[in-house]
């Protein structure tokens, strides 16, 4: 085990004032075993905790970090900004820069608003879409996750799947009634519900990529398909790329999958590691927003010159540099040999997904991970002995079998290598003790 006496005594401290000691349930090491581990520093692949234990991570701030934390180049923008003020409640010209250069990265994008989180994101696309058709439900799927919006928190994953609330108390029925949920890969179930209510349907919203119940990738035509339903029936495609967005190519997953949405929500990578998230699409849609049109949609501190010259200049930086990304899958398929290596040569039952620098291990003797039925078969216990004996190995993962690992263009050969041997390490010990006694 590693020390973290530091950390324990942080988090008793925290939980006298925070609930459960932290500000968002997915970082709070909940069924783990340890307490959640509080961070110092961190730069580039690497983050260091208050203990002075030092990772490799892939938990990335939970996807921000594609550059690797505390880029120069992004500090550099950030601290020439600062000097000038900190918030006005006015535009400010950088907020137009980086509206331009998210339309020029996602073609599918003619008008984007800034908000300050991916909930904010995929709760004002979901309210644009309603507003536009003038319809009240919504297509969700089971295990994805839109943040903790309302609507989404019906059979929602990450942190809600993993601390077993995947339907919040709170959330009306009222709210509930019109949140139709689906099947991710099963498109028999996305069409039965346009049959049920073929004028009803203001949206439909997907994870193109699935990252929050583990990474599960888009089987043979299913994205189309959806697609396809959405404009026989009326209804808006919604892509949340608050995770595949940027990350899975300079235009996210619509570009890796050649697949236009209405709409996409955007988180994480957009802010660079500050808070924002934006949603944009077609000028006939997005021209529906106040104050051009009735759908009202604010916030004080969207498009902050702070957050968004962090984010301009991470996006610049992806933008400029597009060989970055073949450096990623790269790195990404070296990791993948030296996983399904050691999983063979150690013997127990996982199953790998990845889609370019996501990837997600399923502790599972499932032949295939799909969907969220195939999900509900890992085995926990597994995965939490892997994650604890990794943090001992030096190698930060995801606190939850249900999330995104992220490797990022900071990661080196020699992390990688080191991943691969920790790796090893972490699942001889899971089979010692889980599957050999
Ligand atoms: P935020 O409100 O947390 O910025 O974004 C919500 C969100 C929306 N859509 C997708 C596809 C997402 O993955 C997220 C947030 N992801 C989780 C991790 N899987 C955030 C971690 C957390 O909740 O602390």
């Amino acid at each position: 085990m590693i020390s973290n006496s530091h950390s324990s005594r942080a988090f008793t401290e925290a939980q006298k004032y925070i609930p459960g000691g932290v500000n968002s349930p997915a970082r709070s090491f909940k069924n783990t075993g340890i307490d959640p581990l509080f961070i110092d520093s961190a730069k580039g692949s690497k983050i260091t905790d208050i203990d002075g234990n030092t990772f490799i991570d892939y938990v990335a701030s939970w996807g921000p970090a594609i550059l690797g934390h505390a880029h120069d180049e992004v500090l550099s923008a950030l601290n020439e900004t600062m000097h000038k003020g900190i918030s006005f409640g006015a535009p400010t010209e950088i907020e137009t820069r980086i509206a331009e250069l998210v339309t020029r990265m996602v073609p599918s994008v003619d008008l984007v608003r800034m908000v300050n989180s991916g909930t904010e994101a995929t709760m004002s696309a979901v309210r644009l879409a309603r507003g536009y058709t003038k319809r009240n439900k919504i297509i969700k799927f089971e295990g994805c996750y839109h943040g903790h919006g309302d609507s989404f928190l019906i059979q929602a994953g990450s942190g809600a799947l993993t601390h077993g609330n995947p339907n919040s108390p709170g959330v009306t029925e009222g709210v509930a009634q019109d949140t139709l949920l689906a099947k991710y890969n099963e498109i028999e179930s996305v069409e039965s519900l346009f049959r049920e209510y073929p004028e009803d349907i203001a949206g439909v919203i997907i994870e193109p990529v699935t990252g929050n119940m583990g990474v599960i990738v888009p089987q043979n035509g299913f994205l189309e398909a959806v697609q396809k339903l959405c404009a026989q029936y009326g209804a808006l495609l919604i892509f949340d790329e608050v995770m595949t967005g940027f990350r899975l190519s300079s235009g996210g997953a619509q570009k890796r999958f050649n697949i236009t949405p209405d709409l996409t929500c955007f988180g994480k990578i957009i802010g660079g590691g500050m808070p924002v998230g934006a949603y944009g699409g077609k000028k006939e849609i997005m021209e529906h927003l106040a104050p051009k049109g009735p759908v009202y949609q604010a916030g004080t501190l969207s498009g902050n010159p702070l957050a968004m010259a962090v984010g301009y200049t991470t996006l610049h930086l992806l933008n400029t540099h597009p060989e970055w990304y073949e450096q990623l899958e790269k790195s990404a398929e070296i990791l993948e040999a030296g996983i399904r290596e050691n999983i063979s040569a150690v013997g127990i039952p996982i199953v790998f997904n990845r889609v370019g620098s996501m990837f997600t291990q399923f502790f599972t003797d499932h032949p295939a991970v799909n969907s969220f039925t195939d999900v509900s078969t890992c085995n926990i216990d597994a995965y939490m002995h892997f994650f604890r004996t990794s943090l001992h190995e030096g190698i930060y993962y995801a606190p939850s079998q249900y999330e995104a690992a992220f490797l990022g263009l900071a990661h080196s050969p020699e992390d990688i290598e080191k991943t691969i041997s920790a790796h090893k390490v972490a699942l001889q010990s899971v089979k010692q003790e889980l599957y050999d006694k």
